[in-house]
């Protein structure tokens, strides 16, 4: 299996359908951990500590990607930070948890639909890498 950073380099950013229309359409199976009307939030198949989510918003409308937010996003931003922090509590992370959010090729974004990751459970180091 290609490692994040290979995914990450080999992706094309691109506003065609991806992995993640599958997993909110139930075409694939994830282990969901939370649902409502606007987010998905699912672990992620390739974890990077002892609990890691993806906060998903359900229609993508464009987002392929933090950098292409417009102002319309701003609830949806605010519903994926929110769920972030629900989803940190129902896990249990009460030691602490970390949010990223990969953009582009230098960010290591490899799904070109907007995710926030939810990683926690144990401690994380500053810088990132
Ligand atoms: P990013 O590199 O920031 O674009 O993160 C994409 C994440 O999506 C990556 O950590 C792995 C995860 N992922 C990719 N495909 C699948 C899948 O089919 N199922 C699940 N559960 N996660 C996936």
């Amino acid at each position: 299996m290609a490692s994040e950073k290979e995914a990450a380099l080999a992706a094309v950013p691109s506003d065609s359908p991806t992995i993640f229309d599958k997993i909110i359409k139930k075409e694939i199976p994830s282990k969901v951990v939370y649902e409502d009307d606007e987010v998905l939030a699912f672990r992620d198949i390739s974890p990077q500590a002892p609990t890691h989510i993806v906060i998903i918003p359900k229609v993508r409308d464009g987002l392929t990607g933090l950098s292409k937010a417009e102002e319309r996003h701003c609830h949806i931003l605010g519903r994926l930070l929110y769920t972030a922090k629900l989803v940190a509590k129902q896990e249990g992370l009460e030691e602490g948890f970390r949010i990223v959010i990969n953009d582009g090729p230098n960010g290591c974004q490899s799904v070109y639909h907007l995710h926030v990751h939810l990683l926690g459970g144990r401690q994380m180091n500053w810088p990132p890498g």
